[in-house]
């Protein structure tokens, strides 16, 4: 037992205690990256070592756990309290090296072998913090989240999508990651502005000041008036000269494309021993790792369509 502790516990901070239990502040898993394997009925988050010693930490929970909903669709803080049964910690050491598929597997593989097992008791629990994957630019149409009031929730065209969830920001149905590559000789803060009255042109809702706004001057109605230029290829919508306007009904669909990063942490974690001796580890806070969750796209209705007659 002695030459196994040492193993797991070889760069973690050992404090003594009274009643022979031990307790650590760390395991020795370099990797915080953790992965997830799972079904309709259970999850798991584990993580191996194969440096040294044969290891595995995993944290099995039962998806009809109340209140759980994992891979929560929004950012926030998820608490799951470990009951020794379906919501438990399980510590294990191997006589061999340990693949990736050894937890997703329905019955376990006959080797590597198991010459330790820890489980959790009941008490403690696992808290899920997630936030934004892409946090610098949520909806990635290139004007960092910062610079688009995110702190304010500045709405520029007022359609209740505020402008870093926002696609168009102002609403004239060019998207923004458009409106900031277009060739101008003026900007502002290094975003072009064409008709230089000194608010760039994805946050002007009538780009070449002819008063027209942009969203009208789609001659072809179809949500986007880039497609409907001159001979020379100059947008009416970017073209003073050109002052024809449409009923344009409708905006553009704000889909933007995210993801998830939830850092998993146990608290009060206690282990015990299955071999028959109850040795116990504890760990008061205890970060298992870090996981991704795959990109999904999301679409986000306006809750104010003043100038939109239509219902979608
Ligand atoms: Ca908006
Ligand atoms: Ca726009
Ligand atoms: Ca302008
Ligand atoms: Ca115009």
């Amino acid at each position: 037992m002695k030459k196994f502790v040492s193993l797991i516990f070889a760069a973690s901070l050992l404090l003594s205690c009274d009643d022979g239990d031990i307790i650590v502040t760390d395991f020795n898993f370099e990797d915080p990256q953790l992965n997830w394997c799972g079904d309709t009925q259970s999850q798991v988050l584990y993580k191996i070592n194969n440096t040294g010693v044969n290891e595995a930490i995993a944290f099995r929970f039962d998806l009809n756990t109340p209140t759980l909903q994992f891979l929560l669709e929004e950012e926030g803080r998820k608490v799951i309290p470990l009951n020794g049964t379906t919501n438990q910690v399980i510590y294990r050491v191997f006589d061999g090296e340990v693949d990736r598929s050894y937890f997703c597997n329905e019955i376990p593989p006959v080797s590597p072998q198991v010459i330790e097992e820890f489980r959790s008791t009941t008490g403690g629990e696992v808290v899920i913090v997630s936030t934004v994957a892409n946090a610098t630019d949520h909806d990635g149409d290139g004007v960092p989240s910062i610079e688009e009031g995110m702190a304010e929730l500045r709405d520029t065209d007022g359609d209740g999508i505020p402008d870093y969830l926002d696609i168009d920001d102002d609403g004239d149905n060019v998207l923004t990651r458009v409106e900031i590559e277009v060739e101008a000789e003026n900007t502002v803060n290094t975003y072009p502005d064409s008709d230089n009255d000194g608010i760039p042109n994805y946050l002007d809702a009538d780009d070449d000041n002819d008063g027209v706004p942009t969203r009208n001057e789609d001659w072809n109605l179809n949500l986007n008036p880039t497609d409907d230029q001159n001979a020379e290829g100059i947008p009416h919508y970017l073209n003073p000269e050109i002052t024809d306007s449409f009923e344009v009904e409708g905006v553009r669909e704000n889909e933007i494309s995210r993801s998830f990063r939830y850092l998993v942490t146990i608290n009060n974690l206690t282990l015990v021993n299955q071999g028959g001796d109850g040795e116990q580890i504890r760990l008061q806070d205890y970060e298992l790792g870090v996981i991704t969750s795959p990109n999904q796209t999301i679409t986000l209705e306006p809750t104010n369509s003043d100038d939109n007659e239509e219902e979608d």
